[in-house]
């Protein structure tokens, strides 16, 4: 019995100093002191034992117990220095190394130019309205005064999904469901994206952004709609910009008229950009007809209202001195970049 605790000892010793990961000592420690390990068997064999040897073996028994545990302890605790040494090794962190620049994204210009409009709107008491990108013929037209074969509603202008329903050309829609929703006083914008099946260049794209201004009230005049959109132009392009409307048609509106503003380029003289008019075009308003607030269920007897439309790229592209719009939807980070 001595002899094969002798011989445990030994094996043991043998299998701790070849094992290196913690898993293997834990292995040798179930394999010797676990509940079928070897000193566990030796101590169940005692009770065989003649009475004056079973304090001999079990006093080494007990040594060769706490000879195994110890080492182990100590092999384990050695076997995790190493592993931390290890990693401190390979992990090393050169704190004096220059750091890695990141580049931090930031709003798109046309982002920039809307979120400043929103302000200027917000700040006169207008509220922000949205509405589907997909409408019904009635919504996109009907409502707006354009009836069937109208020529306003051209077909080769028109995304058609099918009979009765395209992508809108304009966000008036929202305005008609505003109106139809809500009663008076209403006071909103509604930016979004529209669609027109024009062919791409500098000045048109089959998708882009419009912001539509809507005002119903008692007692609304025209002169309302001429403060707003100089006040809009002011806070936009700044105090000295000089506008003029010109009458229009649109028939959704009566009376309706064009806003220009003076050229920054030659101030009023005449250039290139200009095209020598002196002003350049920038939107499109007038009073709502009193059939598209029939169509609401408002009575234009009580109630009047006026509206306007303005294309997002074009402000932009004036106010940044854009030439192409193409440029905003190329996603070119040399040009994003500059703003
Ligand atoms: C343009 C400018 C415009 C409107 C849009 C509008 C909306 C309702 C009623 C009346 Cl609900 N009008 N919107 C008015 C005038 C101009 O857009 O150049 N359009 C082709």
């Amino acid at each position: 019995m001595k002899e094969q605790l002798e011989k445990i000892k030994l094996s043991f010793s043998d299998e701790l100093e070849s094992a290196c990961l913690e898993k293997d000592i834990n292995d040798i420690r179930i394999k010797y002191l676990g509940k079928k390990g070897e000193i566990t068997n030796i101590l169940k064999q005692m009770g065989k034992m003649e009475p004056e040897e079973r304090p001999i073996i079990g006093k080494v028994a007990n040594e060769v117990r706490n000879f195994i545990s110890q080492n182990i302890e100590l092999k384990l605790h050695k076997v995790r220095e190493d592993a931390l040494n290890k990693r401190l090794i390979e992990e090393k962190l050169d704190v004096t190394l220059p750091g890695k620049r990141i580049n931090l994204g930031h709003k798109h210009p046309l982002s920039t130019v809307l979120d400043e409009i929103k302000q200027i709107f917000i700040g006169m008491g207008f509220s922000i309205a949205d509405g589907p990108e997909i409408e019904s013929d009635y919504y996109n037209f009907e409502s707006l005064n354009m009836p069937k074969n109208h020529p306003a509603r051209d077909t080769q202008d028109t995304f058609y999904i099918n009979d009765n329903t395209v992508l809108r050309t304009q966000t008036s829609s929202v305005q008609i469901r505003t109106m139809q929703s809500q009663k008076p006083p209403i006071r909103i914008i509604s930016p979004g994206r529209v669609y027109r099946s024009d062919a791409v260049d500098s000045t048109h794209s089959p998708l882009f952004h419009q912001i539509e201004g809507l005002v119903v009230d008692k007692g609304i005049t025209f002169s309302d709609l001429k403060g707003t959109l100089q006040i809009f132009i002011e806070e936009l392009y700044g105090k000295d910009s000089v506008i003029r409307f010109r009458p229009h048609h649109f028939p959704y509106t009566e009376p309706s008229a064009e806003v220009d503003v003076q050229c920054f380029s030659c101030n009023g003289k005449g250039c290139r950009i200009c095209k020598n008019e002196g002003f350049i075009e920038i939107l499109g308003c007038g009073m709502v007809h009193p059939k598209v607030l029939k169509n609401c269920n408002i009575d234009p007897e009580i109630y009047s209202g006026f509206a306007f439309g303005v294309g997002l790229e074009r402000l932009a592209m004036r106010r940044y001195n854009i030439d192409d719009m193409r440029l905003f939807y190329e996603n070119d980070v040399r040009f994003l970049n500059q703003f």
